[in-house]
């Protein structure tokens, strides 16, 4: 199918296939039994500016969008949906600069990432899953600092990232409406990491807890420089964020999908080659099928929020839900054709199953996307009511 990318769009996929293709493929098998944080790639990636693609051109970024965006993580998660999340999870960590910063926050924290410096979103806590609103890290003012107490859990580039946009509590009295966002360096002291999880699959990404204990910020580092605006800041960025992890799924699904064509081509059983078979030729035509359903609706996605769209929960919800469910099943479906070989650890499908997992529970499990897409359907619907 013919997208009709720009040139913006034709030359990050010509990139980031080059370097999925030529760096991540020799190395994946690596970082994936060991879970070494990929330092060299991340490198490759910043020198190729994906760190910036969606950061506006006066903090140092490429100016583009969340399809440009796209663009890159799906190319990059055809091999590695975990090396790719580097880059995918500093855009989720950055976005609450980009949405509710001041313009001294942007100045100082986006040509650092737009350059190449590795951030972090810390929201989720043992109480605060689904329920976000659940958060119970605190942060009291004193003076000119606020202090901060809590524990994040679960954070996606915790650990290796240097900039971490943070979710606390400044008024416990109020509930969501009490929550605000900070930016914390790694190296402010009183805040460390737990120790680094050992994952099911993405395991070339780190995934650590954020320990705060009576760790000092400035208030210059209250995102806004308002009090209150938290739980917005966050939901909003998780908006914008979901089309990458849709992204994720779909590099995922079409990655696993190329590796079945190719094998059923190569393997030959009962005097001929598997492709052949037709109960083979089914499977994969369906595969292909949502495959391709699963890119419609993400880029469509991606293009309506980047024309300025308002109300874009329901959709960005949508992508997600879709390309997830859609990852999971198809690179189930690969393993399946590979038979005994796609289960075994010398093909990449198993990998590509065990990374689909989290794209349908991470930055909203699938259930809580249900309900996002349910409630604005029924908002819609009594708005046109009026
Ligand atoms: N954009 C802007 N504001 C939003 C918003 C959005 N997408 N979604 C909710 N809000 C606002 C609401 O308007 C409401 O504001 P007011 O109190 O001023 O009316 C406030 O936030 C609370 O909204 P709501 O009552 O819908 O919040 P809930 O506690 O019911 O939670 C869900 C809503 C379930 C959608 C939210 O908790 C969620 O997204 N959970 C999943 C979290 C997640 O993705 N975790 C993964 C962590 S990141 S890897």
């Amino acid at each position: 199918m013919d997208y009709q990318l720009t040139e913006l769009q034709l030359m990050i996929k010509d990139s980031c296939k080059k370097i999925a293709e030529e760096r991540m493929k020799p190395v994946r098998e690596h970082h994936d039994e060991t879970g070494e944080f990929p330092w060299d790639i991340v490198k490759l990636f910043a020198d190729a500016g994906l760190f910036g693609i969606s950061i506006e051109e006066q903090y140092g970024g490429m100016g583009g969008g969340i399809m440009d965006n796209v663009i890159a993580v799906e190319e990059l998660s055809k091999v590695d949906g975990g090396i790719a999340l580097s880059v995918a999870a500093t855009g989720l960590g950055t976005y609450p600069i980009m949405i509710g910063g001041t313009d001294a926050q942007k100045q100082k924290y986006l040509p650092r990432v737009a350059a190449g410096t590795v951030a972090a979103f810390g929201l989720t806590e043992a109480s605060a899953g689904s329920d976000a609103g659940g958060v119970r890290t605190t942060a009291i003012k004193d003076g000119d600092h606020y202090v901060i107490n809590g524990t994040k859990q679960w954070i996606t580039n915790g650990g290796d990232a240097e900039i971490y946009t943070v979710v606390a509590l400044t008024d416990k009295s109020k509930g969501i409406r009490g929550a605000s966002m900070f930016i914390v360096d790694k190296g402010t002291p009183g805040f460390t990491f737990g120790k680094k999880e050992n994952k099911m699959g993405i395991r070339a990404s780190s995934t650590r807890e954020l320990i705060f204990q009576d760790c000092r910020v400035h208030k210059d580092n209250l995102i806004g420089g308002k009090e209150g605006l938290g739980f917005m800041h966050a939901m909003k960025t998780l908006d914008k964020s979901r089309p990458g992890v849709a992204a994720q799924a779909l590099g995922i699904a079409a990655g696993a999908l190329e590796e079945a064509v190719r094998y059923t081509r190569e393997r030959k059983q009962f005097g001929k080659s598997i492709s052949s078979f037709q109960g083979l030729q089914f499977m994969m035509a369906d595969m292909a099928t949502q495959v391709e359903a699963a890119r419609a609706l993400v880029y469509a996605t991606a293009r309506f929020v980047d024309a300025g769209a308002k109300d874009i929960s329901k959709m960005s919800a949508m992508c997600k839900l879709f390309a997830s469910d859609v990852a999971m099943s198809v690179t189930t479906d690969a393993v399946q054709i590979l038979g005994g070989y796609g289960y075994m650890k010398e093909y990449p499908v198993e990998k590509m199953m065990r990374d689909a997992k989290i794209t349908q529970i991470y930055e909203g499990t699938n259930q809580i996307q249900r309900e996002v897409i349910a409630l604005n359907l029924i908002k819609e619907a009594a708005a046109t009511k009026k």
